[in-house]
């Protein structure tokens, strides 16, 4: 058997006279070319009917998988994660000699959050590894996490050989269909010889603005076939041009003119490389700034220009800002986060800043665009409106306000501890650099709106795909990263036990890890939502497993808070004793309703309504 290249034509011939089930996979592999957003039609598939050649000349022989695992390491992959099936096992022997770690988790779901976060933290792809059908199906829910979260991450799924198989339909799942709406690329990979491209190319692709997950597909014949060693395709650094001058002279007009204008930070303002212009921006212009959820800390809030984030997309107090803007100079917002405001025909001229144009929504339609790699984007932008903004600060005077309300009751003594407590004292013992990695559920809205942050990418939460369940991986990504910075997972009862079996990966690998888990025996937000729709009060509560004997059980240290006093010296104890630590502290929600809909009613009549809208199913979730 050997590699060869066909026409589209001669692919369809060769698919319509071949092959009873294995039909399926092989036409998935036709499908390979599609990349979303690329154009181009590329085929290449295994002709059985040209035999191998000896190798002539110099190229000696090599593995499929070995290839791989090369041309993963030519990538500068350090570690994959995953759970192998029998169709790896060609691959886990080639890593076995490699200098990547494959980090063995729990469930194949952890192992693409585990990806993604490394993909979102550093730039580069995360890499997971699994078996074909009920291994790869696993990872669904990870792909469309880095796939609206625009985390750079690539897939490696086994499949049955694909040339001759005793075996039939057994596990086989077309994964190429499943992953298409998923991915950025889906791809089968049908010839050891083009192992090298197709990998440069996944990453890539991968790392491409927007950043997103990749999936190839590798049938077990594939991975353990020799090709003559053609060598890997040597790595150059993706360039992003800068946004063109007709683009930035507009929107310096604009910003020239406005009388109220404000800065808003979205999350593409959270890529690791962009963070350096953005600072550099806010400080030029003295414009005040505000985030939205996964915005948060590119620029410090420490910042004296900081006036909030907007966790809700109407009607908070950050909104009394907001609402009374002439221009926002958008930057990097991502309309896969749930709105951190809401436009409509009189509101304010949008000017949209990011490494791709907007997407124009009902409720996000910019007035004008500057598109390009954003930090040199925003030197050029700075450099036409610096010192000549005497409106800059006009909103300034309102962020002692909408500060102070956001920080109420933040010391209040009750237990259990209010959220608001809970967020204030996290940040007493999270150092500046120190991570907090959040699950999904009401305690969301709360870090969002208090916790502040200095430093980017601190506080990771999820307000695009906003799945249970990936808190504590992400955390453990996080963990891994940086040995010596303090990271804390936070997570409710409910998104915890969705993969708590990870603690043991987490006490494996040795982590310096701490997990709050906040305990309600509830889908909290969920039941939250039902009381504030007025419905009664019904089938969202659980029971919970002792906390402190579950984490024993996996080798870590338990902790229960009977106090609200002992919340920080819980949380130092398990910090400095180094290890993996889990801290169950009640909370109480009831601020959920006395703050979020009966205070942000009061503020503004028509919030009522608004604050209806806000909490319907799906809104927040
Ligand atoms: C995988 C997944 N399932 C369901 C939901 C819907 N959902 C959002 S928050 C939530 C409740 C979370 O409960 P818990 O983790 O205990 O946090 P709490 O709100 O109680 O603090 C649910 C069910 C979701 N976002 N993701
Ligand atoms: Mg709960």
């Amino acid at each position: 058997m050997s590699a060869i290249r066909c026409t589209m034509a001669q692919a369809v011939v060769r698919i319509q006279a071949d092959l009873g089930n294995r039909r399926t996979v092989l036409a998935s592999a036709f499908d390979v070319p599609e990349r979303h957003g690329r154009s181009g039609w590329r085929c290449s598939f295994i002709d059985e009917t040209v035999p191998r050649k000896a190798p002539t000349g110099g190229n000696p022989m090599i593995k499929g998988s070995d290839l791989l695992v090369r041309a993963l390491e030519n990538e500068g992959v350090e570690r994959i994660f995953g759970v192998p099936g029998e169709e790896n096992l060609d691959v886990v022997e080639s890593l076995r000699s490699s200098r990547i770690e494959l980090v063995v988790t729990r469930h194949e779901q952890s192992a693409a959050f585990m990806a993604a976060t490394y993909g979102r933290l550093t730039g580069k792809p995360g890499v997971c590894l699994t078996t074909l059908g009920p291994g790869a199906l696993n990872l669904t829910t990870g792909a469309a996490y880095a796939h609206l979260g625009a985390m750079p991450m690539v897939m490696i799924t086994g499949q049955k050989a694909i040339m001759s198989s005793r075996q039939a339909r057994f596990q086989i799942v077309d994964m190429i269909a499943a992953m298409r709406p998923l991915t950025k690329m889906t791809r089968q990979i049908v010839s050891p010889a083009s192992i090298p491209t197709i990998i440069r190319d996944a990453f890539r692709f991968a790392m491409e603005e927007r950043p997103g997950p990749v999936h190839l597909e590798l049938p077990e014949d594939v991975a353990g076939e020799e090709t003559p060693d053609i060598g890997l395709v040597p790595r150059h650094p993706i360039e992003i041009p800068v946004a063109n001058q007709a683009a930035l002279d507009r929107a310096a007009g604009m910003i020239l003119k406005a009388e109220r204008p404000l800065i808003m930070l979205g999350a593409a303002a959270s890529r690791p490389h962009a963070t350096a212009g953005l600072a550099g921006f806010v400080r030029r212009t003295g414009i005040p700034f505000f985030t939205t959820q996964m915005g948060k800390g590119t620029v410090p809030s420490g910042s004296n220009l900081y006036m909030g984030t907007a966790a809700l997309s109407e009607r908070d107090y950050v909104h009394g800002a907001i609402d009374r803007a002439d221009l926002i100079i958008a930057i990097g917002h991502d309309t896969v986060e749930k709105p951190p405001f809401i436009m409509g025909p009189k509101g304010p001229q949008v000017i949209h800043v990011s490494y791709t144009p907007a997407n124009v929504e009902q409720v996000y339609f910019p007035h004008a665009e500057v598109v390009g790699d954003v930090g040199p984007s925003l030197e050029l932008l700075a450099d036409r409106i610096e010192g000549r903004l005497p409106n800059a600060a006009a909103l300034l005077p309102l962020r002692d306000e909408i500060l102070n309300h956001v920080t109420d009751r933040a010391t209040e003594e009750r237990f259990p501890p209010t959220p608001q407590r809970i967020v204030h004292d996290v940040r007493q013992v999270i150092p500046e650099d120190g991570i907090v990695a959040l699950d999904n559920g009401m305690y969301k809205i709360w870090f969002a709106r208090n916790y502040r942050t200095r430093v980017a990418n601190t506080l990771l939460l999820d307000n695009a795909l906003a799945t249970m369940g990936a808190g504590l991986p992400s955390a453990m990504m996080a963990a891994l990263l940086h040995p010596k910075r303090r990271v804390l997972a936070v997570c409710g009862d409910g998104g915890f036990m969705m993969n708590s079996q990870e603690m043991e990966t987490a006490v494996r690998l040795k982590l310096n890890l701490v997990v709050l888990i906040l305990e309600d025996g509830a889908y909290g937000m969920i039941r939250w939502k039902q009381a504030v729709d007025n419905f009664a009060d019904w089938g969202l509560t659980f029971g919970n497993p002792d906390f402190v004997k579950y984490a024993e059980a996996y080798g870590a240290r338990g902790w229960r808070v009977a106090s609200t006093d002992a919340l920080i010296p819980t949380l130092e104890a398990a910090f400095t004793a180094g290890g993996v630590h889990l801290v169950s502290v009640p909370i109480d929600y009831s601020e959920n309703t006395r703050v979020l809909v009966d205070e942000l009613r009061s503020r503004v009549p028509a919030a009522v309504s608004v604050i209806a809208t806000e909490v319907r199913p799906g809104n927040h979730q």
